[in-house]
């Protein structure tokens, strides 16, 4: 072809690069917009958590957001819910990422990922492995080379993944978050926000947008922004849209607006009031940010839960660990059910974009299944051969879950007598020394509880030789703020009177293995040669069957439980509290539960089981229980 014939071919080639699939999704700082394929873009987007919700539910949950009229999701990566020991990765079920992702290109929805390493979330140490604390003065979130070393392990194990979804390589990928709020940080380690820059251009290339997220206010983006890194803030219904941005100008004076966290709602905390924003307020700020023609992601479009022992915990003053329940009072309840504020905010979007034709699909089936009788299996220091198969740790001095490599769940600590208590004598911790409850029993009879940044004392009596144990439960790891390195178990010493305990004898616990193996319903307790001991009070499991004949989801109730933690049919279902509440009733979703086989249910009861040990199953949610524990 003569070179004259072919320049009108190169102008088509230039001008429509999708005529030749050439997909790009970059940031014009002319237009300060978006370009997707060469035309403006603007996003609107949702959070959703794939790591706190049942693999079965995700396409469910992704449909419901698309018919809402989002064009994009947000999602997370946490980094401990994939690499469980260092060097082993579960990407399997319930942790498939990249199903995940397939659904969302399934759907036609485009993602924003967030990798971390750090992620907040109020998930557990921030989605941080806290096997990284066997290094116990590891500087989390810096340039530290222990640190270092194993987040370069773990991209070089992730990014991968990522690349070949890439909006530009074909994918659905349009832009990767580096770290998380590092500005609200106080290492202001700008070696390790370059290092980690460096480690995602080397895997995801020089073409993908990579952004920072942070505070609106220059505190926080004076430390979190980055050159090359596309600056963005976040905000909420409360914040002024106009100065949130001014903020966001300051560090990026040209490309599109975005808030990349609009808070829909906010996180419960056990033991405060549950947290609600009205749907009006937040249907009104999405308003105001899209008619600054800015994007946009609402943090939470559906929260889920945290199953097993996930939540993450936060540090204001004091240590106040969240609730199993992330309904978060976002657009798509816990149960993935559409609500009111759902319904508002497809409004505001009708204004600036079509959304689909159709209903958004109902909320889920629910049943309400009912009582369920439970039986004392056993005092749960009448189980340590099930329960701890491995050999106790014997050392002068307490250890830590992370010395013992044990990073969820409970350990035992016991201790002997030296001598006869005849009277109350207080059990005290430093006021840092339990992370982040023990539970205190003599002999087997339960005396109390030790808490965390409390200088309440637990008094006990005993008898020379008779064991003393704490039962120390993990609540949850400290998920923001600069007190990240949260290790759990007996941190410090523990004194009886003006004694110091000495002498440990400690057992890791292991209770999901054998549960998820169907512990105790494949045997009887007799079998266990136990004589069920009918105490009501103290760590003890309780066990019980129920069949169905329907599949739904459902809510479980314990009234007059204290505090412990659930499985039905081997699956963690987190923790209940229901004299703390606000949250009374924990989420089952029907995908756990069996119409051909009979369902089983266990509970470790960590202090005071009800006269009738039952429970209930509702078909609706208890999340803000005023009075609790009924
Ligand atoms: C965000 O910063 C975070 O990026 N955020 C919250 N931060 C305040 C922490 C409470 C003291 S609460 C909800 C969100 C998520 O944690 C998000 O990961």
């Amino acid at each position: 072809m003569a070179a004259g014939a072919l320049w009108p071919v190169l102008v088509l080639v230039s001008l429509c690069p999708l005529v030749w699939g050439n997909p790009s999704f970059t940031i014009d700082y002319e237009k300060d917009c978006f370009l997707k394929d060469g035309k403006c873009f603007r996003y609107i987007s949702g959070s959703i958590h794939y790591s706190r919700i049942p693999s079965s539910y995700w396409k469910d949950r992704l449909l419901k957001m698309y018919m809402t009229g989002l064009n994009a999701v947000q999602i997370y990566v946490p980094w401990n819910f994939h690499e469980p020991q260092p060097g082993v990765y579960n990407f399997r079920g319930d942790h498939d990422l990249e199903q995940f992702l397939n659904l969302t290109m399934e759907l036609g929805l485009l993602v924003i990922m967030r990798p971390g390493p750090y992620i907040c979330a109020e998930w557990d140490m921030g989605g941080l492995p806290a096997w990284l604390l066997n290094k116990k003065d590891i500087g989390l979130r810096t340039s530290d080379p222990d640190y270092l070393k194993a987040v370069d392990s773990w991209l070089s194990v992730l990014l991968p993944k990522l690349r070949p979804r890439l909006y530009n390589n074909g994918g659905n990928i349009i832009s990767v978050q580096v770290e998380n709020e590092y500005g609200s940080f106080h290492a202001c380690d700008y070696g390790y926000m370059r290092h980690l820059h460096a480690m995602f251009r080397l895997y995801l290339g020089d073409e993908v947008v990579l952004f920072t997220t942070d505070g609106n206010a220059d505190y926080f983006l004076k430390c979190g922004t980055l050159q090359d890194l596309y600056a963005t803030v976040d905000f909420g219904p409360v914040d002024n849209v106009t100065k949130a941005f001014e903020a966001m100008r300051r560090y990026q004076p040209r490309g599109p607006l975005v808030n990349s966290e609009y808070y829909t709602g906010w996180l419960d905390y056990w033991g405060d009031k549950h947290a609600e924003t009205p749907a009006d307020r937040v249907s009104q700020g999405l308003q105001a940010i899209l008619e600054s023609g800015a994007s946009v992601n609402m943090y939470m479009f559906e929260g889920g839960s945290n199953f097993g022992y996930w939540n993450g915990a936060d540090f204001p003053k004091v240590y106040k660990p969240i609730t199993t329940s992330y309904d978060y009072d976002a657009p798509l309840t816990e149960a993935g059910d559409p609500t009111d504020k759902l319904l508002a905010i497809r409004s505001v979007i009708s204004k600036f974009q079509p959304v689909p034709e159709g209903p958004v699909p109902p909320p889920t089936r629910k049943f309400a299944y009912g009582l369920v009788t439970l039986n004392k299996v056993g005092d749960l220091v009448d189980l340590l051969d099930i329960l701890s198969p491995t050999n106790p740790f014997v050392t002068q001095f307490p250890i830590t879950f992370e010395d013992a490599k044990q990073y969820f769940g409970f350990m035992l600590y016991r201790t002997r007598l030296l001598g006869d208590v005849p009277d109350q004598t207080p059990l005290a911790a430093t006021v840092n020394g339990i992370h982040d409850r023990g539970y205190v029993s003599v002999n087997g009879h339960f005396y109390g509880v030790l808490e965390r940044d409390s200088l309440k004392v637990v008094n006990v009596t005993g008898k020379e030789g008779q064991w003393l144990d704490v039962l120390v439960e993990n609540m949850g790891r400290i998920n923001y703020g600069n007190d990240l390195n949260d290790f759990k178990g007996l941190i410090g010493n523990l004194t009886l009177g003006p004694d110091l305990l000495e002498n440990w004898v400690i057992y890791s616990l292991n209770l999901d293995g054998p549960i998820s193996q169907g512990w105790p319903h494949t045997m009887d307790n007799h079998i266990l040669g136990i004589p069920v001991i009918e105490s009501r009070t103290g760590p003890a499991i309780y066990s019980g069957t129920f069949t169905i004949t329907d599949i739904g989801d459902t809510y479980l109730k314990l009234p007059k439980w204290t505090k412990g933690q659930v499985w039905i049919n081997g699956f963690n279902l987190g923790r209940y509290w229901p004299v703390k509440g606000p949250q009374v009733t924990l989420y089952v979703p029907g995908t756990i539960l069996s119409t051909s086989q009979i369902n089983n249910i266990t509970l470790l009861e960590l202090e005071t089981a009800p006269e009738k040990p039952l429970v209930m199953f509702l078909d609706k949610p208890i999340l803000n229980g005023t009075n609790v524990g009924k």
